[in-house]
C-alpha cells in the first residue's frame, strides 16, 4: 500500500492557518494534544470520512458525538433538504420547535420544559444562569475534569486543593467570573459533603457530566450520584446533569435514565441536532418558569429554534425513537473494546478501557481511571503514537488520550474487524 499523501490537507491547512487562529474554528480539532497537522476533510458518509487527498477513514469522532446514526443519514439529509426550500431562518416561532421540544420532554421525564439553543456551550451557560435566579445564590460547583463548553465561569481548573477554590485557566477569564466557581474532584463524596456543610446555603448548581467524555470515558459511583442528588435537594441548590455528549448516545433517555436519577434541569446538544447547531437545556416546570419572558432570568438568541437545525433534530430522535439503535451499538462496542484491549493486552501495553454503550476510551495506563488524577496518569505520548500509527491505517480516532471515541450503527462488523486488526498492528510498535 502506498503511502497516503496528504498534501492537499497540508497546503489547506498552511492557508488556513493565515485565515484563522491556529487553522481550525475549534481547538479540539488542532491535533494539539497528538502533534502534526489536522486533515482537510470533504465529505462524510456512513461510518466513512474522506479527505480532501481523496482518503478514506473510518471515522470515530463522529463529529465529536452527534453522528450516532453515521454521516448523511437519509432522514436528516431529507429533513433538511425539505426544511431549506422553506425558508432558513425567520427568528419567529415556527411549528418544527413545538415538535422538537415535544419530543425532548417526551424523550426525558426529567425534562418538563425546554429552551432551544445553538450550542452546547449555550446551554450550559443559559443553565447556570437559570439555577443562579431561581435560587437566589451564586456559587456553582463544578468538576475537574469535565468541560462543559467555553463558558467563562466553567473555564477554570481546581486552586488550593484545601478551599478548591478555582483559578481561571485562560486568558480572558476574570478572577471575577470565576470567583464563585468551586472545582471538585469526580467521585470524592468526602469532599462534597464537606463543602455543602460548610457552603450549602451559598450554592446555587452543581454541574457535571453523568457519563463523562472530556478526561476520557469515566463513569460516576453510585454513591457519588446519590451523595450528589441527596446534598442538593437538602441545599435546595439545582443539580445540573450536563448530557451535551451523552444525552441521546448511551440510552435514549440519556445518562439519567441509566443512573436512575433524576436531575433538576439537563444541558443537551450533539445528536438532539442531528449534527446541526443546536443546543437545548430543560428541567422542572418551577425551575424554567424563571426564563425570559415566562420569567425574569435573560436567555434570548437569533437563530435558537431554528427550522433547519430542529428538522434535522426531530427526524434524529424520532429515528431514534422509532428504531433504538441502543442494543445494537452495545454490541459493536463491546467488539471493538474487547478487541482493543485483547490487543493491548497481547503487545504487553499498559492499558484500561472505560466504556458506557458506544463511547468509550482507551487510555494508555493500568487504570483504574475514575477521576481527572488519575486520567492524568496516562501515557499521552504513547497515545499519539497509536493515534497517528491508526490514522496510517485508515482509521480516525479523537485526537486525544482525553475524549472519547463514538461508534454509529454506521459502523459495520467488517470496520470494527478492520479497527481491531489496525489496532493489533499499531500497538505493537508502541513500546
Ligand atoms: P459545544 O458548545 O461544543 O456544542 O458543546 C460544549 C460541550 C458541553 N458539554 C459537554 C459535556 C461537551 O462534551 C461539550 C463539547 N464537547 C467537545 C468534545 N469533547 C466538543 C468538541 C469541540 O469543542 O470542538
Amino acid at each position: 500500500m502506498t503511502e497516503p499523501t496528504r498534501e492537499k490537507s497540508h497546503q489547506a491547512y498552511q492557508r488556513a492557518q493565515q485565515l484563522m487562529p491556529g487553522g481550525v474554528n475549534s481547538a479540539a480539532r488542532a491535533f494539539g494534544a497528538v502533534g502534526g497537522e489536522p486533515i482537510v476533510f470533504e465529505q462524510g458518509q456512513g461510518a466513512y470520512l474522506q479527505d480532501i487527498d481523496g482518503n478514506r477513514y473510518i471515522d470515530y469522532i463522529g463529529s465529536w458525538g452527534p453522528m450516532i446514526l453515521g454521516h448523511q443519514f437519509e432522514a436528516v439529509k431529507e429533513a433538511v433538504h425539505q426544511a431549506v426550500e422553506r425558508g432558513t431562518s425567520f427568528g419567529a416561532p415556527t411549528l418544527a420547535e413545538n415538535e422538537l421540544a415535544e419530543l425532548i420532554i417526551a424523550a426525558v421525564p426529567s425534562v418538563e420544559m425546554v429552551r432551544l439553543v445553538n450550542s452546547g456551550t449555550e446551554a450550559t451557560m443559559s443553565a447556570i444562569r437559570v439555577a443562579r435566579g431561581f435560587t437566589g445564590r451564586d456559587k456553582v460547583i463544578k468538576f475537574a475534569g469535565n468541560y462543559h463548553g467555553h463558558v467563562d465561569s466553567l473555564l477554570v481548573s481546581a486552586g488550593s486543593a484545601a478551599a478548591t477554590l478555582s483559578v481561571p485557566n485562560s486568558p480572558g477569564v476574570t478572577e471575577g467570573t470565576t470567583r464563585d466557581t468551586l472545582v471538585l474532584n469526580y467521585n470524592d463524596c468526602q469532599q462534597l459533603e464537606t463543602t455543602f456543610a460548610e457552603q450549602g446555603d451559598q450554592i446555587a448548581a452543581v454541574i457535571l457530566e453523568p457519563v463523562c467524555g472530556n478526561m476520557g470515558v469515566v463513569t460516576p459511583t453510585p454513591e457519588f450520584l446519590s451523595a450528589l442528588r441527596q446534598l442538593t435537594t437538602q441545599a435546595g441548590a439545582v443539580l445540573i446533569f450536563d448530557e451535551v455528549m451523552c444525552g441521546f448516545r448511551v440510552a435514549f433517555s440519556g445518562a439519567q435514565s441509566l443512573w436512575g436519577v433524576t436531575p433538576d434541569m439537563t444541558t443537551m446538544g450533539k445528536i438532539v441536532g442531528g449534527g446541526l447547531p443546536l443546543g437545548a437545556f430543560g428541567g422542572r416546570r418551577d425551575i424554567m418558569q424563571h426564563v425570559l419572558p415566562a420569567g425574569k432570568v435573560f436567555q434570548a438568541g437569533t437563530l435558537s429554534g431554528n427550522p433547519i437545525a430542529t428538522a434535522a433534530g426531530i427526524a434524529m430522535l424520532t429515528s431514534l425513537r422509532d428504531q433504538p439503535p441502543y442494543d445494537a451499538l452495545e454490541q459493536s462496542s463491546r467488539k471493538l473494546a474487547e478487541g482493543l484491549t485483547d490487543a493491548c493486552r497481547t503487545a504487553g501495553i499498559e492499558h484500561c478501557l472505560n466504556r458506557v454503550g458506544s463511547m468509550m476510551t482507551l487510555f494508555f495506563q493500568d487504570g483504574p481511571v475514575v477521576d481527572w488524577e488519575s486520567a492524568a496518569r496516562s501515557d499521552v505520548d504513547r497515545f499519539a503514537r497509536f493515534f497517528w500509527g491508526m490514522i496510517e491505517q485508515g482509521v480516525y480516532l479523537p485526537c486525544s488520550q482525553f475524549e472519547a471515541l463514538f461508534v454509529s450503527t454506521e459502523h459495520s462488523a467488517a470496520d470494527i474487524d478492520a479497527t481491531i486488526e489496525a489496532a493489533r498492528q499499531v500497538v505493537t510498535t508502541l513500546k
